[in-house]
């Protein structure tokens, strides 16, 4: 008889190679020695390290699928995705940075960027000490970039850009921007556009407030007829094609991390539930309790094999975007489910940061919306079953 592991029901350790395992491992250890012992400090103070990116660029987690010519790792998208899960056990905000680093910001200048611009910046990204951000959204455009302001007008030696991107992950610190803005020298298509902290005119003020993703700073990218050189513009991509490129990267990218985050959630409710005792046994010995660690660890099974098997789609160049939809929405709205699930097993415990849980439940609520709604990949799915677009 097959040995059973509750940990890893489907046994998916053995569908990984020797390579994987490796990417994985150095990530867990990473984020366990380095990540974990600061990150309830930095979520309850809102700080963010810059230690944090150069210690994950020294271990090649930035743009990791790149040429190692340009600093990347020569990875596949297995190995990538196992790394956002590792990071995103200890907290979605610190994948967020990895994501937007190399997905959002290495992954535009790779594929749209020039010879010239490739080896300006991929390099200083690679290796975290260049942070970059990646403005889509903004205050009147979220889940419908096409409605973007921002533009972009001709001057004699390059382009003028005006308008306003919000919510914006690493705005308040980072030092590259890839913006999407629309361009009249382009009869108003979306064009990409990379600027960078000190142009007269930049601002990235600070999102303050926020209960969810505490560990990483959020901000606007104000540009009020910021000035950059012909240069800047990415000239190998025009229209939402250029941003969506990116997402799909990304979102494949947290299909993994949100697992991470759901299995930390079930592993703690797990050690509590068998820990914790009422009415004379432990809370692990009741029906109840046993069926909601059942219905977490299926979900945690179905969606590590879903990223996998979409991993090995995305590396042989076969994973269509809607199924990106598809991975991206399930593992996050099942994610929350089972951080919620094991909030409540926690009992009053669980609302304490000293347990965690709560702080995973509440980072994988932004983890739900951004890089696209729930309902928003519901409706992208809806119109490839139906052909009927009813956003
Ligand atoms: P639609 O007409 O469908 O498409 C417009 C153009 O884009 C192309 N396209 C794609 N290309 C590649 N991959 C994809 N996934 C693509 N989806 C669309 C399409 O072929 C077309 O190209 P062209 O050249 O023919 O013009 O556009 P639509 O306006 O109907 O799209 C609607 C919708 C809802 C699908 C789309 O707007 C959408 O996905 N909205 C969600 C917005 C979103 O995800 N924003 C994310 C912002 S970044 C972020 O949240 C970072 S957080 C990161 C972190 O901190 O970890
Ligand atoms: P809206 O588009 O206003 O949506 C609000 C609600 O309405 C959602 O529930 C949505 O599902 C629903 N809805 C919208 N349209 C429809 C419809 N047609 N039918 C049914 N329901 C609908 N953006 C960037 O560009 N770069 C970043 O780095 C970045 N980082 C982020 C970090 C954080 C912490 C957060 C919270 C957001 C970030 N975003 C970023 C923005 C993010 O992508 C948007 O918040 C997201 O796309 C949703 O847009 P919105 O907030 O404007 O919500």
């Amino acid at each position: 008889e097959a040995a059973f592991d509750w940990a890893d029901p489907l046994d998916l350790e053995s569908e990984l190679s020797e390579e994987e395992r490796m990417t994985r491992d150095t990530a867990r250890g990473f984020a366990e020695t380095e990540l974990r012992p600061r990150i309830r400090e930095a979520y309850r103070a809102e700080t963010f390290d810059r230690a944090v990116m150069t210690g994950m660029g020294a271990l090649g987690l930035f743009g990791a699928t790149l040429p190692e010519a340009y600093g990347g790792a020569g990875l596949g998208y297995v190995a990538y995705g196992l790394a956002a899960r590792e990071i995103e056990r200890v907290d979605s905000g610190y994948r967020s940075a990895m994501s937007v680093q190399s997905s959002l910001v290495m992954h535009p200048i790779f594929a749209y960027g020039d010879e010239e611009q490739r080896r300006r910046w991929l390099p200083g990204l690679a290796s975290g000490e260049l942070v970059g951000a990646f403005g889509l959204t903004e205050p009147g455009a979220g889940s419908d970039p096409s409605g973007m302001r921002t533009r972009a007008e001709r001057t004699s030696g390059g382009f003028r850009l005006t308008g306003t991107k919000t919510w914006i992950s690493n705005a308040p610190v980072a030092d590259l921007f890839v913006v999407w803005a629309r361009s009249e020298a382009h009869d108003g298509a979306v064009r990409g556009f990379v600027l960078e902290r000190g142009a007269k005119g930049l601002s990235t003020p600070r999102i303050e407030g926020k209960l969810s993703l505490r560990a990483s700073p959020t901000g606007e990218i104000v540009m009020e007829g910021v000035e950059v050189g012909e240069d800047a513009l990415l000239p190998n991509v025009s229209s939402l094609k250029g941003p969506f490129g990116c997402l799909n990267r990304a979102r494949y990218g947290i299909a993994w991390g949100a697992m991470g985050a759901a299995e930390f959630c079930f592993h703690a409710a797990r050690a509590y539930a068998l820990d914790r005792k009422q009415f004379g046994r432990p809370l692990a010995a009741t029906q109840l309790v046993q069926k909601k660690l059942a219905d977490m660890q299926t979900e945690i099974a179905l969606g590590l094999g879903l990223a996998l098997r979409a991993g090995r789609l995305m590396d042989m160049d076969r994973l269509a975007p809607v199924a990106i939809s598809l991975a991206k929405r399930n593992n996050c709205r099942k994610a929350l489910a089972i951080a919620r699930e094991a909030r409540d097993i926690l009992g009053g415990n669980g609302i304490s940061d000293a347990f965690d849980v709560m702080r995973v439940a509440q980072n994988l609520e932004a983890v739900n919306t951004y890089e696209g709604a729930e309902d928003v990949h519901a409706l992208i799915l809806g119109r490839a079953i139906t052909g009927i677009s009813a956003f």
